[in-house]
């Protein structure tokens, strides 16, 4: 018998608690995490993961410092098993996006590896390391979390102002990992690879929380790169998840790389997600590797919504049909009208309810209230069409003012504001263009302070990566005399082209 006991309600993750029940059980010594060369198994994880729990339980929320390591993954399964929400911290971002988050969410602790150095918009925070090397045993069970009680909290971005917390139950999370264990046939068998960041859905939720859900094992490139991808890929693992920039690298890399077409082609399955990956990226990995990449769509606030089955047809430039119970409409232009089509042609907005959904916006009654209809349906900003089989096409996005760069969701009110703190810059405007790599880049229209000498790209691409973080960083900056305005006064992004 194990000398700790946990009492998990809803059990997030049923291999964990076996390993802690039997120790010396078959299933203790299976492997769960996997960081370069630092792994635990299943026993390790249970008895690192508790005493962390333990010691976190009192705490009312915690801030998890979410570096791609080992100890964040150890972090988010203690809290989960304490019951005590998380709210995963992207170690780049900046002063003014991490005092927001700091604020917003106000943790009273942060978890961090140890020798790490915090900035000091945490100072003020109790901090805790996250201690991997030296499990203790025997300590209390923290009890039996609620699952509506919230599991984490994700920051994200809308198209104005700071960042929005939307609040994860372990309901959400429970529910959204076993549809997709159904639509992918997921199951403890499978390994994992990726090399995605730990502050995100994808990452976290997915590609962590989703293997030890399954009581599979989950290796994590650190950062990522072919050359990891297809080691372990040739290396046993079976499953890659990853963001269409992350495909088009591959794509990129194949016809130079017949090793890493060789991993690819062993692969269970390749998934896709984040942002639409292009149909040329989708045929060149299947003509060099034989394999379909499938793609689900999700989102922060839903998590995962629909995605191509495991055996069904990976069909390029579709999201899939609705995962298990998660009801799924278009709507017409007034945001309540079901369009009934299923054409491949007639255009409406995503909605969707279900299990899978967040609980709120973190401090934001009013915005909770407007994303959701009167009946419950959350308005997720997408446009898409329907094939007559009920493939789900993305065709666009209700708001121009949201980025998706690298897979990364970018509020262009947010970088304009911090464009706006630049002593050389007197008027911003950001839009997004497209490009191969990242899908959209930044690009950001100042009219300078002085126009004999505006302030150069890398300035204010430091200034935004200082403050807010690197990945919303503009990439192209657009010197004007003045921004494009209608009548009204408000900038007329759409005449913001250049030739
Ligand atoms: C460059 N760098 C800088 C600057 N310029 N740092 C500070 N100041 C600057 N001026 C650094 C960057 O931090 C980075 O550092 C390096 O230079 C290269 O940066 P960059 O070119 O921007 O990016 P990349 O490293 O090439 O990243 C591409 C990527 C990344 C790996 C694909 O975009 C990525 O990880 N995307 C994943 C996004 C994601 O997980 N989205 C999920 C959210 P260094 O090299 O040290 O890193 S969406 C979601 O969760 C929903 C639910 C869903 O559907 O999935
Ligand atoms: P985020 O708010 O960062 O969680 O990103 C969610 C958004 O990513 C969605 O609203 C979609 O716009 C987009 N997205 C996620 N997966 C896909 C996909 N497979 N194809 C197209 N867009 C996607």
């Amino acid at each position: 018998m194990s000398p700790l006991s946990l009492d998990l309600s809803p059990d997030l993750f049923p291999a964990l608690t076996e390993a802690q029940a039997d120790p010396d059980g078959p299933g203790a010594h299976r492997p769960a995490l996997r960081f370069g060369d630092r792994s635990l198994t299943y026993g390790e994880l249970a008895a690192t993961a508790s005493p962390l729990a333990a010691r976190v339980a009192e705490a009312g929320r915690i801030a998890v410092w979410a570096t791609p390591t080992l100890e964040t993954a150890v972090a988010v399964v203690a809290a989960l098993l304490a019951g005590v929400p998380a709210v995963p911290l992207n170690p780049k971002s900046g002063e003014s996006e991490l005092g927001h988050i700091v604020s917003d969410s106000a943790p009273t602790l942060v978890l961090a590896a140890p020798g790490t150095q915090l900035p000091p918009a945490l100072a003020a925070l109790e901090r805790l390391d996250i201690d991997t090397s030296a499990p203790a045993a025997g300590l209390p069970s923290p009890g039996a979390p609620d699952p509506e009680s919230p599991a984490l909290i994700v920051y994200t971005s809308g198209t104005t102002g700071p960042p929005k917390g939307a609040v994860i139950p372990r309901r959400a999370i429970a529910t959204t990992l076993d549809a997709l264990a159904d639509a992918w046939q997921w199951t403890g068998d499978d390994v994992l690879v990726h090399g995605l960041p730990l502050f995100h859905v994808h990452g976290l939720i997915l590609g962590i929380l989703g293997p030890l859900r399954r009581g599979g094992s989950v290796r994590h490139l650190g950062r990522f790169e072919t050359a990891g991808v297809a080691r372990e890929l040739s290396e046993s693992a079976t499953m890659l998840f990853g963001v269409p920039t992350m495909y088009h690298r591959i794509a990129e890399t194949l016809p130079d790389d017949p090793a890493l077409a060789k991993a690819l082609a062993r692969a269970r399955l390749l998934v896709s997600g984040s942002a639409a990956l292009p149909v040329h990226d989708h045929e060149r990995i299947a003509q060099a590797t034989g394999r379909r990449v499938i793609e689900r769509y999700g989102m922060t606030e839903t998590l995962m919504n629909t995605s191509v089955r495991a055996d069904g047809e990976p069909r390029a430039g579709t999201v899939g049909v609705p995962l298990p119970g998660v009801e799924l409409r278009l709507t017409e232009e007034d945001g309540t009208t079901a369009v009934e089509a299923y054409d491949g042609e007639t255009v409406g907005e995503i909605q969707v309810r279900g299990p899978n959904l967040f609980t709120e916006y973190l401090n934001r009654p009013e915005a909770t209230a407007a994303a959701f209809t009167e009946d419950g349906w959350f308005r997720t900003g997408d446009m898409a069409v329907r094939d007559p089989d009920g493939y789900v096409r993305i065709v666009g996005r209700k708001a121009t003012d949201l980025i998706k760069s690298g897979g990364y969701k970018i509020g262009a009110g947010e970088i304009e504001n911090a464009l706006l703190e630049h002593p050389g810059v007197r008027e911003a405007a950001v839009t997004g263009e497209p490009d191969a790599d990242l899908g959209e880049r930044i690009v950001a229209w100042i009219v300078p302070a002085d126009p004999q000498s505006p302030p150069t790209v890398d300035e204010l691409a430091d200034h935004v990566a200082r403050r807010l973080a690197p990945h919303k960083r503009p990439r192209v900056v657009h010197h004007l005399d003045a921004l494009p305005r209608n009548d009204m006064g408000k900038i007329m992004k759409r005449a913001l082209t250049h030739d």
